[in-house]
């Protein structure tokens, strides 16, 4: 009986290890993977990449997706299922062009995928539509969330039950287009164009009760080097650029982020969910392709990472979700993964 046990044990560990690291699908290219677990089963919201012909420029007008499927699986290394088309961009009153990456949350039965896309004036905004499935089918409200901007929103709920959301990219994301507070449609196209100054932040807002708004102001994500001098736009190895998540290990906040046009994965951390944040340091090393996005669950009691690379395709903007797993040191720091 005991050896019958160990061999199953065997068996999930190698399945599960043979998984980690393959493209979770073939069957069309994903990115940008937001993965929850949502009643005991894990939910993975990622972008829909399509080749839309258009050629490849500094503005991501190559990343022209148009829907969202999400994909589910009962275990790491379980079956994944794709659950067809969740929201379409032609259901969505106020979009015109580009549904970037997703994330997703739960509460008092509804679930919430929140999505950025351009408005019809080619302005990214963040919208946000309701389900009573984790998978969907999603109906979008009829406006943006009013006060956002900008791109990749990543919503965490706190043990007090507050929901906060994470946005905002530089270059083909425009935060960089906010910096007045108004956007400027003439304004630079990648950051503040000034190496000396403090590089541009990623925003937080609570959410409201609903779910549907934010609640009070949007605040900076401020990430400090350990003398408390903040990150500045020079430091492309280390500052934020977009793709930001958080997760919460022994009361500690990780915010983490990609840097962009460095490649890199990067944590910083705080006592509080809105900072402010002192640098960690790299945790994951340049994926192949040009962008680089993650999402962090605790599975049963282990850490993953999702996140994507062009393994399939050879195309950055033909990407796949992966997943790995991730993790703390005694000290808090993450460790280095080398995808
Ligand atoms: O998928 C389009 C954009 O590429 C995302 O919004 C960014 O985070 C980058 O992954």
């Amino acid at each position: 009986e005991k050896e019958k046990e160990a061999n199953v044990e065997e068996t999930k560990e190698t399945t599960e290890k043979g998984f980690l690291t393959q493209p979770l699908v073939s069957h069309i290219y994903t990115a940008d993977p937001s993965a929850h677990v949502f009643d005991g089963r894990i939910y993975i919201y990622p972008s829909h990449d399509i080749d839309a012909g258009i050629p490849e420029n500094d503005n991501g007008d190559h990343f022209d997706m148009r829907d969202y499927h999400i994909l589910s699986m009962d275990s790491i290394g379980g079956e994944v299922t794709d659950h067809g088309v969740a929201l379409d961009i032609k259901d969505i009153p106020w979009a015109g062009r580009q549904l970037w990456a997703p994330d997703a949350a739960y509460k008092n039965g509804t679930y919430y995928l929140y999505f950025p896309v351009k408005d019809k004036d080619d302005v990214f905004r963040i919208g946000v539509a309701t389900s009573k499935s984790p998978q969907g089918p999603f109906t979008p409200e009829k406006e943006p969330i009013k006060g956002s901007f900008s791109i990749d929103p990543a919503v965490f709920t706190d043990d007090d039950g507050t929901s906060y959301m994470y946005f905002g990219g530089i270059w083909g994301g425009q935060l960089q287009q906010w910096a007045s507070g108004k956007f400027d449609a003439n304004g630079s196209k990648t950051d503040l164009e000034d190496p000396n100054v403090p590089a541009l932040s990623c925003k937080v807002a609570k959410l409201s009760d609903d779910m549907l708004q934010f609640d009070g102001p949007v605040q900076d994500v401020i990430i400090s080097d350990s003398n408390g001098k903040p990150l500045l736009t020079s430091d492309h190895d280390r500052r934020f650029f977009e793709g930001s998540w958080m997760h919460k290990y022994n009361n500690k906040y990780y915010f983490t982020y990609s840097t962009g046009d460095t490649h890199y994965l990067d944590y910083a951390t705080s006592d509080k969910p809105t900072g402010p944040f002192v640098y960690g340091g790299h945790f994951m090393n340049p994926v192949q392709g040009w962008t680089t996005h993650h999402s962090i669950v605790e599975i049963n009691g282990k850490w993953y990472i999702f996140y994507h690379d062009t393994q399939l395709s050879g195309k950055t903007h033909l990407r796949n979700v992966k997943v790995t797993e991730l993790t703390h040191n005694p000290d808090g720091s993450l460790g280095l993964i080398n995808p």
